[in-house]
């Protein structure tokens, strides 16, 4: 297949875009390089020390013969550009990674939270304009997240992506499935939530083959292909901005910084190491609706776990120090999380799981390059709400 990475040089767009590429895909990267910048905006950088991806590419090439193109352009911001492209390279799937994916990012400032509004809303409004426009019967998969469900404890487990309800009318009770109602908890997840609507109309009104992939939070650095040469190496984010929370902790023990639990560590959340989130992308990209048929919705995630217990076990592994501090983020101190992902494990995903020896891999990355690590940019410093912000001021 020709397929289109839109967000190719991101946490999961490269190794996805490498896999692709490795799996025989001809691959393309679409990406306006804004993660780097935002890097520049909030003086961070990765741990592991990235090349330009025109340099990425050609190590790739040289590593594997397989070519993987890369193209500077702003989904958000040039849709006749964009309509070009795709009449040009007319691919047969495009992968949608494009958007501002960090949740504290989103809540740092009004200018914050109206960007991620604008970039990733219009970037995946373009997009589904763009493939209606040109006629381009690719088939769409969008990097989605397990936050649009939100977290409260409900007891039951979490479908994926519809539900059966049942509904009073005159005549009598009637059967439907509706989206699952969304509860985001940050402008970043309601982003997401947002996106989830334009799929449900483009796919109802103009038949786009969408496949939406609710994604749990990902931990790991490595895959198949970034461990095949220094430069190939994905990027690793540890910055109370865009580190996610199990990576955070891997370096932390790394550096000897006491491990960073928000409140009281209760709250439940959906995990996926990044060799699985790629191998599912694959899986999805195999297996598209028809045209005509509703958005298909899978749940990425292989397990569940509690944040301080996450922090007990890398303890353990580490000897490493736990801190609980106040929570800058409003959510619940503590629920429970049960998900269905049924889907992906009928198309034969066979789930790593959390295990030490994988969890040290990371620490041995993190200590390998812990000298880049800047321990001002550690702790999480964006607050959800000014009462949250006045009072985490107090209580450091
Ligand atoms: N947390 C801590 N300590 C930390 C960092 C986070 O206790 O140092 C807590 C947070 O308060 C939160 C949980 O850990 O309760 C998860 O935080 P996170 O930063 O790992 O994840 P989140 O903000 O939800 O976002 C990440 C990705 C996002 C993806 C999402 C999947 O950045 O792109 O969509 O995970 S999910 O969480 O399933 O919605």
């Amino acid at each position: 297949m020709r397929i289109a990475v839109l967000g190719g040089d991101g946490f999961v767009g490269w190794p996805t875009s490498l896999h692709l590429s490795a799996a025989g895909h001809e691959v393309h990267i679409v990406d306006n390089l804004s993660r780097r910048w935002i890097d520049t905006e909030l003086g961070v950088q990765s741990l592991t020390p990235m090349d330009s991806i025109q340099e990425r590419c050609r190590i790739w090439k040289q590593e594997s013969g397989n070519s993987i193109q890369f193209h500077l352009l702003n989904l958000a911001r040039e849709y006749e550009r964009l309509k070009q492209w795709l009449l040009d390279h007319r691919p047969d799937a495009v992968i949608h990674f494009a958007e501002q994916r960090a949740a504290p990012y989103s809540m740092k400032t009004d200018r914050h939270k109206v960007y991620t509004v604008d970039n990733n809303v219009n970037a995946t409004h373009n997009l589904l304009a763009a493939l209606v426009e040109t006629g381009i019967d690719a088939h769409l998969v969008h990097l989605g997240t397990m936050g649009v469900y939100g977290y409260s404890s409900v007891g039951a487990p979490i479908p994926e992506g519809y539900l059966d309800v049942q509904i009073d009318t005159p005549a009598g009770p009637r059967d439907q499935q509706i989206l699952y109602p969304t509860r985001p908890g940050s402008v970043y997840h309601m982003t997401k939530s947002l996106d989830q609507i334009l799929f449900q109309f483009y796919a109802q009104n103009d038949g786009l083959r969408i496949t939406d992939l609710h994604q749990g939070i990902v931990w790991g650095t490595h895959t198949d292909q970034t461990r095949r040469h220094e430069q190939l190496i994905n990027r690793f984010d540890y910055d109370g901005d865009y580190g996610t929370v199990l990576n955070r902790f891997l370096i932390q023990a790394a550096i000897g910084y006491p491990l960073t639990v928000h409140g009281t560590g209760g709250q439940t959340r959906a995990f996926i190491h990044l060799q699985d989130s790629v191998r599912c992308i694959e899986l999805a990209l195999g297996d598209p609706p028809k045209a005509g048929e509703r958005v298909r919705i899978f749940n990425q995630m292989t397990e569940t776990h509690r944040v301080r217990d996450l922090a007990h076990l890398v303890a353990r592994m580490t000897g490493a120090q736990v801190k609980p501090l106040p929570n800058p983020r409003k959510e619940a101190d503590e629920n429970d999380l049960i998900v269905r992902n049924d889907q992906f494990l009928a198309l034969g995903l066979q789930p790593i799981t959390l295990h030490e020896g994988l969890l040290a891999e990371v620490v041995d990355v993190a200590r390998k390059y812990a000298h880049r690590i800047d321990r001002t940019r550690v702790p999480a410093v964006s607050a959800w709400t000014r009462d949250i912000a006045r009072r985490v001021d107090h209580d450091p």
